[in-house]
């Protein structure tokens, strides 16, 4: 089973998950932050993995740890249910649009961290959502995972939906990447022989 379950405790969140990266894109989030909640169920329905995720963060700073702090959690329970990759597709993308916007996802679960995030947005907040925290996030989840991330804005002017098309891109192609490639049977699919 590709599972994993994992609390973080630090001196501004506390994080518990639990992830199947083979699961139906049930989601059960609960970060205190009403947009993030939004985008992170988006995610969770195009990747069609299972998560749960709960975070107590010091909302009463901002939202910046919390949201770094669950990309962090989420980078590592992906890279732990990932194990040593072994048959996966590695790569995937998604060119994905909600009416105005555009958005483009593509990404190597190579084992390094590359983050290129060309996202141009309107407004500085969305709800309770400062949207400059979508780069931490990503960031963060790259550093965690070892994930090489390029998203791209391609049209669009609405910041709501510019935001949710890119965590909706970003879950249809990791859902790509995780999937087991029938081919491979188990191998790792590197020239190398591993993916760190
Ligand atoms: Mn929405």
């Amino acid at each position: 089973m590709r599972e994993s379950k994992l609390e973080r405790v630090t001196r501004e969140t506390q994080i518990n998950l639990s992830l199947n990266l083979d699961g139906k894109g049930r989601a059960e989030i609960k970060t205190g932050c009403g947009f993030f909640d939004h985008m992170l169920t988006g995610f969770v329905t195009h990747s069609r993995m299972d998560l749960a995720l709960t975070c107590v963060g010091d909302l009463e700073v901002d939202a910046h740890h919390t949201v770094e702090d669950c990309g962090i959690a989420l980078g590592s329970a992906i890279k732990e249910a990932l194990g040593e990759k072994r048959g996966i597709c590695r790569f995937g993308e998604s060119t994905l649009c909600m009416d105005d916007a555009l958005v483009m996802a593509v990404l190597d679960l190579s084992g390094r961290c590359g983050l290129y995030y060309e996202m141009e947005l309107p407004v500085w907040k969305v709800g309770d959502f400062e949207v400059e925290l979508a780069e931490e996030f990503f960031a963060a989840l790259c550093r965690s995972l070892g994930l090489n991330l390029h998203i791209r804005k391609l049209a669009g002017r609405n910041t709501h939906h510019l935001l949710e098309a890119m965590f909706k891109s970003f879950g249809r192609a990791m859902r790509q990447a995780v999937k087991i490639d029938p081919e491979l049977a188990d191998e790792i699919p590197s020239s190398k022989g591993m993916l760190e």
